[in-house]
């Protein structure tokens, strides 16, 4: 099979990276090199920034219905090719297919329509001083930004950046995650099919350092949106903060899961299996500690580890499979060190725990045994780190405010799902929670108006719905007298 070659979206082209230099492009479910990556850098990015710059009086002239319906064509080219995208998509990262097909592909064009018909929508404040004066409010798009994405839902996230920024009138310069790139490059030829204006859009491919660096660090850059690990986060705020540029931090999670005795135990293990594993636990809303109440802790466990049994971890490409391969070797082994952690800190392996072999042409993937530990303590490492993998810890309580105190204890506050037939406890949990998001008897249940984003080091910043609308735009106030001076 010939090498997948990706290309750089460059004012409306598909073009090498300045350098001629690629990255080797690997596909985790057989560990083989697969495809070519540009291998861009500050060239790149500051020819990226200049078509971007000059493309964008028109974009933010063109009234906002005209842009939105743009946007819609390309949800509409989404949906057209949402085979061969979730095929890449799978491809790319290691998730199951079946996977990429009904989540991260459909939700890749629902953020295109969601933002393209919401900019038409998009209304501003008015205040009135009686008898003195008018003030109105005008929100222009920033400029040219940047949107930087990582690998866990590389088309799903990288779409829910740039779809918003697009929809006010900004023009954007993109970086997806070097591991990942494959479906950001097809949408690049998907975006020239819509007709989108060349410059609005710019796709660079490249590394962190090498690349992503370079992006935030550009004059032109005005505002930019990442979602990635805390520790690049950081780095990304101490390089902007003295350019005073706008920034959208959407970071990691360890999030907790709060099982109460009078839930649904039914549905409770069930849906907690999915938001233990799903996507091979690399959701940074995955929720990662279960806490549950000590009268069913027994029972949940045993229900939890036998529908465990069903999780199969297989070439995600096979229809029967659960579980794909995680998203590179180094995250594998990132992911396999927290298992020694967990032993070394004294935890009672109940499942998993070494890489799984997947025979045929699998066989040098990258997979991983889904993986549970017990008797940890709630302040350990396993317990208070992004682990970001199929391993989750069971822990029993006895008190609501037991709960809460471990609920809350680590740095991070992204999300955070409880499970309970008690109205007034969830209600009242849910305010006490330090998590930006809160689940009650359901998980990863999405609303696109809805505000996302963490608490604590999970993030600065909301995305979504008018978030994600008023991130990308400057407020001017207009101050009319009404009096004549
Ligand atoms: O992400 P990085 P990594 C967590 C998870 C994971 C850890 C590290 O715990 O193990 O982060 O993952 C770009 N300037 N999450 O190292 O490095 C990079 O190229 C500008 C949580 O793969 O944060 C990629 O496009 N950009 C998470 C993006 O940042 C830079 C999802 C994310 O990569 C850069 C992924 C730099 N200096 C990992 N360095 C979530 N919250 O969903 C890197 N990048």
């Amino acid at each position: 099979m010939p090498m997948f070659r990706i290309q750089n979206y460059l004012n409306g082209q598909l073009v090498a990276p300045a350098s001629g230099q690629y990255l080797p492009n690997i596909e985790p479910a057989t560990g083989q090199v697969y495809g070519e990556i540009p291998d861009s850098g500050p060239v790149d990015v500051a020819a990226a920034v200049a078509a971007a710059e000059a493309a964008l009086p028109a974009w933010r002239a063109r009234p906002a219905e005209e842009r939105g319906r743009l946007l819609e064509k390309i949800a509409d080219l989404i949906d057209a090719n949402l085979e061969r995208l979730a095929q890449a998509e799978s491809r790319d990262n290691g998730k199951p297919l079946a996977l990429a097909r009904v989540m991260d592909i459909p939700r890749a064009a629902s953020n295109f329509r969601f933002f393209g018909t919401a900019a038409p929508h998009f209304a501003t404040e008015a205040h009135v001083q009686e008898g003195l004066a008018l003030n109105y409010t005008v929100r222009h798009p920033v400029g040219v930004v940047g949107c930087i994405s990582p690998w866990n839902l590389p088309l799903y996230l990288f779409t829910w950046k740039i779809a918003p920024a697009l929809a006010v009138g900004c023009c954007v310069v993109a970086k997806p995650s070097e591991i990942t790139p494959a479906t950001a490059f097809l949408l690049s030829a998907l975006c020239i099919e819509a007709g989108l204006p060349a410059g609005v859009l710019n796709i660079i491919h490249g590394t962190g350092p090498g690349c992503g660096q370079a992006l935030v660090e550009h004059p032109g850059i005005k505002a930019i949106s990442f979602t990635g690990g805390t520790a690049t986060g950081r780095h990304l705020a101490a390089t902007a903060a003295p350019l005073f540029k706008k920034l959208s931090l959407e970071l990691g999670g360890k999030n907790p899961n709060l099982v109460f005795a009078d839930c649904d135990l039914a549905a409770a293990v069930r849906t907690s299996i999915r938001s233990s594993f799903a996507n091979q636990g690399q959701i940074c809303l995955c929720g990662s500690r279960l806490f549950v109440e000590r009268p069913i802790y027994e029972q949940f466990k045993t229900e939890f580890l036998r529908q465990l049994a069903d999780q199969t971890v297989g070439d995600p490409l096979d229809a029967a499979t659960k579980q794909g391969a995680l998203a590179s070797e180094a995250h594998l082994h990132k992911v396999l060190a927290y298992i020694k952690l967990a032993h070394d800190e004294g935890g009672t392996l109940l499942a998993g725990g070494h890489r799984a072999t997947v025979p045929g042409r699998c066989a040098d993937g990258y997979f991983l045994e889904p993986t549970v530990f017990e008797g940890l303590p709630y302040d350990c490492r396993t317990n208070q780190e992004e682990i970001f993998g199929p391993v989750v810890t069971l822990t029993p309580f006895d008190t609501e405010a037991e709960v809460l105190h471990m609920a809350n204890s680590t740095e991070y506050g992204l999300s955070a799902t409880i499970w309970t037939q008690n109205l007034t406890r969830a209600h009242r949990l849910s305010q006490a929670l330090h998590s930006g998001v809160v689940w009650v008897n359901t998980w990863l249940h999405r609303d696109l108006r809805t505000p996302f984003g963490g608490m604590k080091n999970s993030g600065v910043g909301r995305e979504g719905g008018l978030e994600a609308l008023r991130f990308f735009t400057e407020a001017q106030n207009v101050c009319i007298s009404l009096t004549g001076g």
